[in-house]
């Protein structure tokens, strides 16, 4: 079983590229086309806050164990009354918190998507910054017939992407599209065949990792703060301090505190 930090994951494989910079959170529950239940969730989690802190990490890849499901959303199986439960009894949409995480996440998060992603997986590979997509790949909320809904970013997000009247199609009718079909309404970035999926979600990651990765820390950011409100002006805020605490102007304030001495701006210039 792998492991991060010694905890043991059971549900998800976590690997890292050596030398890449690029990590990979697998959903390994196939037999059950990738549904995830409260231990899978949490198990993502720890592996993405992993990915988060390792400095050599640029980018991180989200997907389904086999080629028949990237993921089927939440475990209808183990759906009690006011959540999904785990081993602790406690009901659960600790689904939610991943999705922040992915948001949040100051590295890109790419999907790549064989199979089926519907429901609850469907919102998670919206949640990723871009999704690769094979051929087979099947796309679709199933919620309204098995009784559920995300009206937070499955929903909001949706919108975004695919537009007010496709977002009320795809909730209301619970259909299922073809990735073509994904490409076309704004889904997804790429469509190709199962055999390279692999490969060309490769070939996207190789050519982020030669950006700048301030730049596409603040990009995301941005793009986020956009739509987040209050939440996305502190996560654009953040990198504005970070930035700010590797400057001179920035630590001849805390020098100056620290040495109890008044602080010395005056040489910092007010740029127009
Ligand atoms: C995904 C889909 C369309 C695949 O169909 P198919 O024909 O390829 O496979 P099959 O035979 O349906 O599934 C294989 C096995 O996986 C289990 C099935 O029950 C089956 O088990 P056995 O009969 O072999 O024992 N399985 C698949 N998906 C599961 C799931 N989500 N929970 C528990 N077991 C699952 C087809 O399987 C399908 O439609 N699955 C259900 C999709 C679904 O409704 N997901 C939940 C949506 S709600 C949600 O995700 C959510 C939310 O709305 C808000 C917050 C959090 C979560």
């Amino acid at each position: 079983i792998p492991v991060v930090h010694g905890e043991r994951l059971q549900d998800v494989k976590y690997e890292k590229a050596e030398g890449e910079g690029i990590a990979k959170v697998t959903i390994n529950r196939p037999e059950k086309r990738n549904a995830f239940r409260p231990e899978t969730t949490e198990e993502m989690m720890r592996c993405f806050s992993d990915a988060r802190d390792d400095p050599d990490i640029g980018v991180v890849i989200l997907t389904g164990e086999g080629t028949q499901a990237f993921c089927s959303g939440g475990d209808q199986s183990v759906r009690g009354e006011g959540g999904y439960v785990g081993p602790d009894k406690i009901p659960r949409l600790n689904v939610l918190d991943l999705q922040v995480q992915i948001r949040r996440l100051p590295k890109p998060v790419i999907a790549m998507v064989a199979g089926y992603a519907v429901g609850g997986g469907q919102i998670l590979q919206m949640m990723c910054d871009i999704t690769i997509a094979a051929d087979n790949a099947v796309f679709g909320q199933t919620g309204p017939k098995v009784g559920s809904f995300d009206a937070g970013y499955g929903s909001t997000q949706m919108v975004r992407l695919v537009g007010q009247k496709k977002a009320r199609e795809i909730w209301f009718l619970a259909r299922l599209y073809n990735a073509e079909q994904a490409l076309e309404m704004g889904l997804i970035n790429k469509v190709v065949p199962l055999d390279r999926l692999e490969q060309e979600t490769l070939v996207w990651c190789r050519e982020i990792l030669r950006n700048s990765p301030t730049a596409l820390r603040v990009l995301k950011a941005a793009l986020n703060a956009a739509e987040d409100g209050q939440a996305g002006i502190q996560e654009l805020g953040g990198n504005a301090t970070l930035l700010f605490y590797q400057t001179e102007e920035g630590n001849e304030g805390r020098r100056a505190y620290l040495e109890k001495r008044p602080p010395d701006f005056s040489k910092f210039p007010r740029f127009p």
